[in-house]
Parts: C-alpha cells; structure tokens; sequence
C-alpha cells in the first residue's frame, strides 16, 4: 500500500526500492570505544618500528652509518637499504606497474622518502635511535615544478630504471583528435582555460600502520594493516616474498577512514614485515600525522588546459583538453593497467558531445609518490572539476545562466544506454529530471533575484552549480585488473540451522558501514533480519578472494554479489522447500512479509508454507532431502560486473564573500543524488555529508605545497587546512532515483559522489560571486589571498 512505503525507497516511477533508514550496527562497537584499529594490536614481546626519512627532495645517498644506533640500549635491529637490497627487497612494485623503493639505496627522491628503519622495545626508543643514524646525502638539483620536468636540463630522477634520459612517466590519450578538431574549426564560440587541480591529500583521520607477526615454526605471516584492499595486498605480497597466499594472513581491522589513502602498499608495511623476519618478534609500525601527509599517496595534481567548443546559443559541440599530470617521484597510483589516467575519460561529463579529445602527459618529479583516488573512482574528481569549470566560463562568455545551459546540453533520458566520446557507457540517467529538482529545492530564480539586489548594494554573492557523472564500480574484467588480478568480487552466504546467517564478503570497510548494508542487502533477498546476520570481512582467512574497497566499488561489484549469493541460496532453499511441502518447485511461490520474514508458499495456498528458517533447519537436519541437494544452506559466487555503474547528481552553492577580507562563507550547500535504488538512506546521507566536507576542504582551502628546494609545505594540520564543523553549511541532500539495469538490486555507488561534485559547484559559486569584477576563472583553494589575486587588476564592481 502507497502509505506504507517509506517516501525514501520510491524510485522515479514510483515503485518502491530500497532497504531503509537502519541504525548502523557497528555504531554501538565505535561511539563505546571498542572499536579494535591496527594501532589497538597489542602482542606479547611485540616489538616498535621508526623510519628514518629523507630531509632532502633530491640527493644522492653517500653512506648511512647506523653504528650508534644499533649501540642505543632498547634497539634490537637497524635496517638500510643496503641491507635490503641483500634480500632482494630494496624495491617494490607499486599497483600502477612502476617501481618504488623500500628504502633508499641508490637517492633520495622526495622529502620524507624511507631511508632506514631501526626497530626497539618501544616506540620512543625507536625514534631516538633514529638520530643516531648518520646519513650523508650529495645534494641534488629537485624538480620541483611540473611545467619544466621535461626541459633538456631538468635532471633525472629516475636514474634507477634503465635508459631513462628524462623525467617521463607516460603519455595517453582518449577520444578522435581528428574528428574533434573539425567540431572546434566550425564552432561558433571557443572558449579556452587552464585549470589546476592542487595536489591534496586524504588525510584519513587514522594514519596508516601495520603489525606483521612472523611465525617461524609454522612459516605463516600474519599482517595487521591499515588496507583497503587486504586481498589484493597479500597476493602483491605472496608475490615479491615468494610465499603461497595462505601462508600470509592480511587482517584489516577496523579502518579509521581510508579514502583512497590506503589502497596503495607503503614502504612502511614492508618493513614491519622484515622487522618481524629479523627479530623473529611481532613488529609494530604506525605514521605520525607528518609522516602521513609527506610520504603517503597524494591525490590530484593535474594542470589542465580546457577548450570547449560551442554554437552561439550554447550548444556544446566538443571538448579537448591537454594535461600535464604530476606523479611523484614514483607512480604511486592505484588503477586498472588499462588506464594509466583513471577514469579521466569521462571529462566529457553529462553532455551530449559531437566530439572529445584528451591528451595528457604524465611526469616525475621530486615529490612524494601518488595519484591516489582520493574519494574518486580513479581521476573522475580530476575529470567533472575540469568540464564543470569549462561549462560555467562558456555559460561566462556567451552571458548565459549555467542553469540554463546545462540544462540544454544534458544527455536525455532516451539516449541511455548512452555510450560518449571517449568510449564510456552510461548505465542509466534521467538528468533533467535531477536537475530541475535540485534547481526548485534550492529556489533558484529567487536566489538570482537576491543575488541581483545584493550587487546593486556591492554585496558578493554567489550562486554555483555542478552536474555530474561518475563511472564507479570497477570493473568487468574484460577491460579492468590491477596487476594482472581482475576486478571481480567473490562473496559467501552461509545460513545456520537456526536461520541466523553469515555472509562474507570481499570488501573492507573503513567507516561507509557495510556490516550494515550488507546485511541489509541480504535480508532484503532471503527474508531474514538484518540483526541476524553477520557480515564479515577484513580478514583474508576469513573471505573470499576480492579487490577492494575504492572507487566506490562495493556496492556496485560486491553489493551485487551479496544479492546473487542470497538468490543461490534461496533457489536451494526452494527446492528443500518443495520436498517439504510435498509439492513441486513450480507450485512454490516467495512470499515476504512482516511476520513470517521469508517464506515459500504453494501457490494459492497460503497455509501451506515454509520460512527460510525452516528450510535451513530442514537443510541440517535428519532425513532425506530432495534428490541431488546436498545438505547444508550456503553458497558462494564470483561476480564479475558487466558494466559499471554511473552514478550523478545536481549540486548547488550560496557563497557571501566579503569584498573585503575576501573571505569565501559558504552559506547553502544542496546535494541531489541520484545512485539508483537506495540501500540505507540514512548511510547515503552520511556519505554525501562527508564528501561536501572533502569538496569544500578542497575548494577553499586544501593543498599540499612545495618550496623551491622540494621541501613539502603541506606537513601538518597546521599547515595542511582542512574543514571543521565551523566551515561547513548545514547540508541539505535530496534524490531521484534511476536503477541501474545492470545491477541485480539496482543500485549504483554513491560514496564519492559528493567529493567529486562539490568542489567545482563551490569554485563556480565563488567565480560566480566575483562576476562584477569580471572573474571567469580562479584556481583552487580559494583562499583569501587567491581570491584578492582574482579581483585585482579587474572591472570595478559596478
Ligand atoms: N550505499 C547505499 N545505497 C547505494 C550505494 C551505497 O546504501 N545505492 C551505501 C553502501 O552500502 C556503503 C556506502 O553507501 O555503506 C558507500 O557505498 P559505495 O558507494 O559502494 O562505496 P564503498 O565502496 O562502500 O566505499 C568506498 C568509498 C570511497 S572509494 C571513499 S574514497 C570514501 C567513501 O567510501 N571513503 C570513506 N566514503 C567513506 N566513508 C567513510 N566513513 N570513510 C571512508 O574512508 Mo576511494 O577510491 O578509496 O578514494
């Protein structure tokens, strides 16, 4: 009945869809402090870890002499580069198929880089002993800045791989050079910017760490970490140590955030590997906050040159762009081989194009290694930032509302399945249908109304907007595998005699609370209480074999796994259920309500009928069942996403800047979501809070900065600004909801979304305020003084 479907769960056709508002079961664990994160491993004898890093972004390294430091008393073990390189582990492989080093042998090549690590009895005595070790480093010229790593004189980093003469990293491109070209030759309008998106960091509110245990008896590693990935990281690991998989044990416990921050493999969990392998004593490592910010994956980094063609009624012909992406001094980077750029490809964002082009080129520099998919399904952030900007300086050159000109270029309902430019097939969209929603909830012709009052009295308010699309749920396996391992995700349902259920899952999570989805998903499928089943996960003993959580890939890849292994069970259950009530597997129909939960019932027969709690006692217990069904009620499942999902939305920003501080004051902030069917509203409303945060962070103030000799200026929270509570509006969130076709519930990831559509709606919001002045452009973060910067030198305000 209408009246009793929860307003959250309709979908746009009116059909009911969803799980609901349930109250995370982990929460209860977290806010008594029983939360259990690597730091909170405690073992018998186990023994602390420090690294020793670089001062210096670029030398060469002359010697280390670590005499003193094996002298102090509490020390038990100082290792050098050299002493790895023994061991064959000086290097390791990064998941974008680079190299990285553990330790320094040979330079140092980034301030903060791993140098030595000595490991004591305690974590203070391991950081004293680090300034017993003597380094001498030959300096080196760094470089510093992107824009001349490629210039004849610039000096090599990578000296290490073979017949590298220059700084680099790669060259890609997407999308008909050609084709494009001729769109822009007869365009009405071009319009051209360079646009930066800073180098950022995740800044996860846990550092990274690890305890690795070796167990010499039995040859088994057992290894606490900070992973978001634990699968992936122990068959890297079975790899480079050559151990068979089920002699490592990974076991991500809970995660303090992890934000793309903890997908790639650091130095540091190798060396809390081969402390253990040393000592012979489990071996604690964990970052100080610095040591996070400076040596851990940074995000972003790209300079991109945008042009977007247009016909004098805003019309959107074509985009190109030319980036210049700053890897680091390794290419630190977690992406599908495929795709050296991520998924930058979809700059073409939600618009109907005739043509796209992108080329980019890819350097090194003497900076921390990285490329990380901060809150972003591989470089989207990069990609909606750049076409969002794009749109609003066209809507800026032709004088039009932005509203107005997105709304004439928005891909249509009918054109989905709608494959673009570049190559990239949207699932499902129904865009307008978004848009104008958010435009009536944030009551935009009466805010332009406002804004224009305001001007005449020199008031700076600002109206910006996003739309976006997001391609998340990495990946078919046909396109998509990080080195060499497919992006399929294996899941376990186990139901007990009593009904109650376990299902294992292949995903970590690091506070987006799947133990409550998961089960929500599950219970949805079979009938039972979310309370009765257990979701596990973090523990590669435990689960089955599976790539991970970023990209917002869970529920896409894994959430539907979860939904297909509760259906396998449940057609096994069916066929128990037919041997039960003596009929037929056709006679059986499923039933689902309040009171019995799940059930099979003969058809017209509501009497006759049995729970999937009988069925799973019956499944245990004595006596024959049906012929060929072997007893128990489990199952497993490998899926393999045929596509992946596109999540999108409309956001909007009201800005006040006051013309004279400049200070930028985020007054509204709107997000309307559309991820298809909606699991747990409330976990979606949480999500999208977190990601404004992240969005307005990096907009206004956000950025990791170098000085002129590579020293990283970005090193504590004190110089490293992100939001609290005082710089953020009150969100206000709305939805549509459009399924995805492909997905077996629907659903599509939402977990990103808002870090990837907000900060461009906060930069056109900020733009936007400072059109008196005659801005179209200013680069992120909009601090204070980047903002004076913008409005010297222009039109008087009027
Ligand atoms: N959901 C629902 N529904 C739908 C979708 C979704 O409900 N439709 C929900 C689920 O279930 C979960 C969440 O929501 O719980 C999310 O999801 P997704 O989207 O699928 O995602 P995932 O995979 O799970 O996750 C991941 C993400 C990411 S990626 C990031 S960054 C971030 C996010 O997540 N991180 C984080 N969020 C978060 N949160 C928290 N708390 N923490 C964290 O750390 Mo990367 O790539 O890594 O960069």
């Amino acid at each position: 009945a209408p009246e009793t479907v929860d307003p959250d769960s309709v979908s746009n056709d009116g059909k009911p869809c969803g799980h609901g508002r349930m109250l995370r079961k982990e929460d209860p664990r977290f806010v008594r402090g029983k939360g259990h994160y690597v730091d909170d491993v405690q073992l018998p004898g186990m023994l602390h870890l420090a690294i020793l890093r670089s001062p210096v972004a670029h030398a060469r390294v002359v010697s280390v002499d670590t005499t003193a430091a094996q002298e102090h008393p509490k020390v038990v073990a100082v290792v050098t580069g050299a002493d790895l390189a023994e061991k064959g582990l000086a290097w390791m492989p990064t998941l974008s198929n680079d190299v990285q080093a553990v330790l320094a042998t040979d330079k140092v090549r980034f301030q903060g880089q791993e140098v030595a690590f000595v490991v004591a009895e305690d974590r203070y005595s391991a950081r004293d002993a680090l300034e017993l070790i003597d380094v001498e480093y030959e300096p080196l010229e760094p470089v510093v800045d992107a824009r001349t790593a490629l210039s004849p004189d610039a000096p090599v980093i990578r000296t290490d791989l073979d017949g590298k003469t220059d700084n680099h990293c790669f060259e890609w491109e997407t999308g008909d050079s050609a084709a494009t070209d001729a769109v822009f030759a007869k365009a009405d309008v071009v319009v051209r910017q360079e646009v930066v998106y800073p180098r950022v960091h995740p800044a996860p509110m846990e550092t990274c760490g690890a305890v690795a245990d070796y167990d010499a008896v039995n040859g088994k590693l057992t290894l606490w970490s900070t992973s978001q990935a634990p699968h992936a990281h122990r068959t890297l690991y079975a790899l480079v140590a050559g151990l068979p998989e089920h002699k490592i044990r990974v076991i991500s416990p809970d995660i303090g955030g992890g934000f793309g921050n903890k997908v790639p493999i650091y130095p540091g969990y190798v060396c809390a590997i081969v402390g253990s392998l040393v000592t012979g004593k489990p071996v604690k490592w964990m970052e100080d906050r610095s040591e996070n910010l400076t040596s851990t994956g940074f995000a972003r980094d790209y300079i991109m040159v945008g042009e977007i063609a247009a016909t004098s009624e805003g019309k959107i012909l074509a985009i190109r762009t030319d980036v210049l992406a700053d890897h680091g001094a390794f290419n630190g980077t977690a992406a599908p081989i495929k795709y050296p750029a991520g998924f930058f490809g979809v700059f073409t964002g939600s618009y109907d194009l005739e043509a796209a082009y992108c080329h980019m080129t890819a350097v090194y520099t003497n900076k921390a290694p990285g490329g990380v998919a901060y809150a972003c399904s591989f470089r989207i952030t990069e990609a909606v930032y750049l076409v969002e900007r794009m749109v609003d300086c066209l809507a800026y050159d032709l004088d039009m509302d932005p509203a107005e000109l997105r709304l004439k270029n928005l891909l249509r309902p009918d054109q989905f399945p709608y494959t673009s430019k570049t190559g990239w097939k949207y699932d499902s969209g129904d865009y307008a249908t978004t848009m104008r929603k958010a435009m009536d909830m944030i009551g935009y012709d009466e805010l332009r109304r406002e804004q224009a009052e305001r001007r005449e009295r020199g008031e700076l308010m600002g109206i910006g907007m996003s739309f976006f699309t997001e391609a998340v749920g990495a990946g078919p396996r046909k396109d998509m595998d990080i080195l060499g391992l497919g992006m399929a995700d294996g899941c376990e349902l186990t139901v007990h005699p009593t009904g109650k259920a376990v299902v294992r899952i292949s995903v970590q999570t690091q506070g987006q609370g799947h133990e409550t989805t998961f089960a929500q998903i599950v219970g949805e499928e079979l009938g039972i209480p979310p309370e009765d089943i257990d979701v596990v996960h973090g523990d590669t003993d435990n689960t089955p074999f599976g790539l991970g959580t970023y990209g917002s890939r869970s529920t896409p890849v894994s959430g539907a796994a979860a939904a297909l292994v509760a259906r396998k069970v449940r057609d096994k259950a069916r066929i128990i259920a037919s041997g039960m009530l003596e009929v037929s597997v056709a006679d059986l129909e499923w039933v689902k309500d309040d009171e019995r939960g799940g059930a099979f019932q003969v058809k017209g027969d509501p009497s006759a009928a049995v729970t999937i709690q009988d069925i799973a006692m019956r499944s245990y217990g004595a006596g024959d069942l049906p012929d060929g069904i072997e007893g128990g009620l489990e199952a497993q499942i490998c899926y393999n996403p045929e596509n992946l999902t596109y999540p999108y939305g409309a956001y909007f920003c009201i800005v006040d800047v006051d013309p004279g501080t400049c200070e930028v004051k985020v007054r509204r902030f709107l997000a309307v979501d559309d991820c298809g069917t909606r699991i747990n509203p409330m976990i979606i409303e949480g999500q999208v809070h977190g990601g404004i945060t992240d969005g307005i962070g990096m907009a206004l103030m956000e950025i990791v900065a170098f000085d002129e000799d590579g020293n990283c200026l970005g090193g504590s929270f004190m110089d490293y600004l992100i939001p609290t509570a005082l710089e953020v509006p009150h969100f206000e969130t709305g939805f549509t909801v459009t399924p995805s076709p492909h997905h077996p519930i629907g659903a599509k990831g939402v977990g990103e979304s808002a870090t990837v559509g907000s900060p461009p709606a906060v930069v056109n919001a900020v733009v936007d305020a400072l059109k008196p002045y005659g801005v179209r452009h200013a680069d992120m973060p909009l601090t204070p003084s980047r903002v004076w910067e913008a409005m010297q030198g222009r039109a008087a305000p009027p």
